[in-house]
């Protein structure tokens, strides 16, 4: 099973799923992908039997790939009971998920599920649940009352420890249950669940009309689910599957018992540059990361970002060399072919800013330094905040921040203002006077100055 069948999904676990097969010969598995909010995937797919196109961009691009491991594509939202007796299937031993950060539904004040939400709850309530964390928990319920045995539930998102919390958000939802239902239910799952945790990394942006006529023009057919992606693609995986699993090493997949710190590696260098170059983008009118990347000063505070701010707090997996990982990542935010958009990376940044940047600027303060660059980037994403339209704020927290924002807008108003989302910045953060000062420096910056004084400050000051 896969929950979050966006293009992320299908350019990466669906190829590592198929060559794995392909390489190992062990061809008893096959994908039964669910869109979760909007049933467009779904419609794509099964016209097609569950085939689509990756159409690779950019420099050492392989040739189009027509992928087969999807056997089936449901709509969580219209056939959610569909979704719930497909995890409790005896025939199903895996459900890995990606469902974007947002998707967890984790309260940021507690780091756990949040059961105050209206979608929690109503899944809490007993409907056909909609949640990812609803359905796993009563696809698993089912399945404990059926005796169909032990599954591996595989995070694949962007969060640290993405299987530990993955694990911790599931047994809140069965704590929150009855208890005569939440009991039994918390001790199965000790005995027959398992959660890795997992880094995954390739750079997939959404596909454009463009897109599929150009893989048309390739494949010859008319490809509504065809996707593109950078070349690079990468899976670390930490060996903990209760019942089996696809030789995804056979593929390129890393098994790991340090998956931690490649995902911190990643999240803190990669993710968090990306989310950077996406908020300076778009001040700079810039649409894309490789247009972004490509202004000289850009670039250098991406590279002084990953150099300064991040690499000295944070320890990296053995056998990652850091200059060489850094070098390659911008390498990558450089390839023209992909069209990853500035808009795309910055989207749903309350979700983002935290696990990606705000992680480094408290071990940097911690460590007696100051986060100038990581501050940066959180500067030019309050400003994005601060001047995109507010209908056209992409982000699930865009009503609280519209809320916090002053009317009368400066870096002096809006710094502190947006310091003060609770849901966001934690008290010590936000009542940081050098986190403060850094972010009132760039905001003023680049609101007052432009690309310019921006060019200036990274390069000179
Ligand atoms: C990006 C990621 O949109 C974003 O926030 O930073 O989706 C990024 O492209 C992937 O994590 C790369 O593996």
């Amino acid at each position: 099973m896969h929950l979050g069948l966006g293009a992320f999904a299908r350019a990466h676990t669906a190829v590592f799923t198929e060559a794995a097969m392909l390489a190992s010969g062990d061809l008893d598995w096959g994908i039964v992908g669910v869109t979760q909010r909007s049933d467009t995937v779904a419609r794509q797919l099964a016209p097609q039997d569950g085939l689509f196109a990756v159409a690779e961009r950019g420099e050492g691009a392989a040739p189009l790939r027509v992928v087969s491991s999807i056997v089936e594509a449901i709509s969580g939202r219209d056939n959610p009971e569909a979704v719930v007796d497909r995890i409790a299937a005896e025939a199903t031993k895996i459900v890995t998920l990606t469902v974007t950060e947002k998707g967890y539904r984790i309260d940021p004040r507690t780091g756990t599920l949040n059961t105050g939400d209206g979608e929690v709850r109503g899944d809490l309530d007993g409907r056909a649940p909609l949640t990812a964390i609803g359905q796993i928990v009563r696809g698993l319920q089912q399945r404990s009352s059926t005796g169909a045995g032990l599954i591996t539930i595989v995070s694949c998102d962007n969060l640290p420890g993405n299987g530990d919390l993955t694990g911790k958000l599931v047994r809140a939802f069965a704590a929150a249950l009855p208890a005569e239902e939440a009991e039994p239910l918390l001790a199965w799952l000790d005995a027959n669940v398992t959660f890795p945790n997992t880094m995954v990394d390739r750079m997939v942006p959404a596909t454009t009309a463009g897109d599929l006529d150009a893989v048309e023009r390739e494949l010859g057919l008319r490809d509504e689910a065809a996707v593109v992606a950078e070349p690079f693609m990468q899976w670390v995986i930490e060996d903990d599957f209760a019942a089996g699993r696809p030789q995804w090493e056979k593929a390129g997949a890393l098994f790991s018992d340090d998956v931690a710190a490649w995902e911190t590696a990643k999240l803190r260098l990669l993710n968090a540059s990306h989310s950077l170059l996406a908020y300076l983008g778009l001040a700079a009118e810039k649409a894309t990361i490789s247009d972004a990347v490509a202004e000289d000063a850009f670039y250098t505070a991406a590279r002084r970002m990953m150099h300064e701010d991040v690499l000295p707090t944070i320890t990296l997996p053995d056998g990652l060399d850091a200059e060489g990982y850094c070098a390659q990542v911008l390498g990558r935010f450089a390839n023209p072919a992909l069209g990853h958009t500035t808009a795309k990376v910055g989207s749903d940044g309350s979700q983002k800013i935290g696990l990606r940047l705000l992680s480094t600027v408290r071990g940097s303060l911690d460590a007696g330094r100051e986060p100038r660059w990581a501050a940066l980037a959180v500067a030019a994403w309050m400003r994005h905040v601060a001047t995109t339209p507010a209908a056209e704020l992409n982000d699930p927290l865009a009503e609280e921040l519209r809320a916090a924002l002053p009317a009368v807008r400066s870096a002096d108003t809006v710094v502190p203002s947006l310091l003060g989302c609770r849901s966001i910045f934690d008290a010590g953060l936000a009542s940081d006077a050098r986190f403060a000062g850094l972010l009132t420096h760039w905001y003023r910056i680049i609101d007052t100055h432009g690309l310019d004084g921006l060019r200036n400050e990274i390069n000179h000051g």
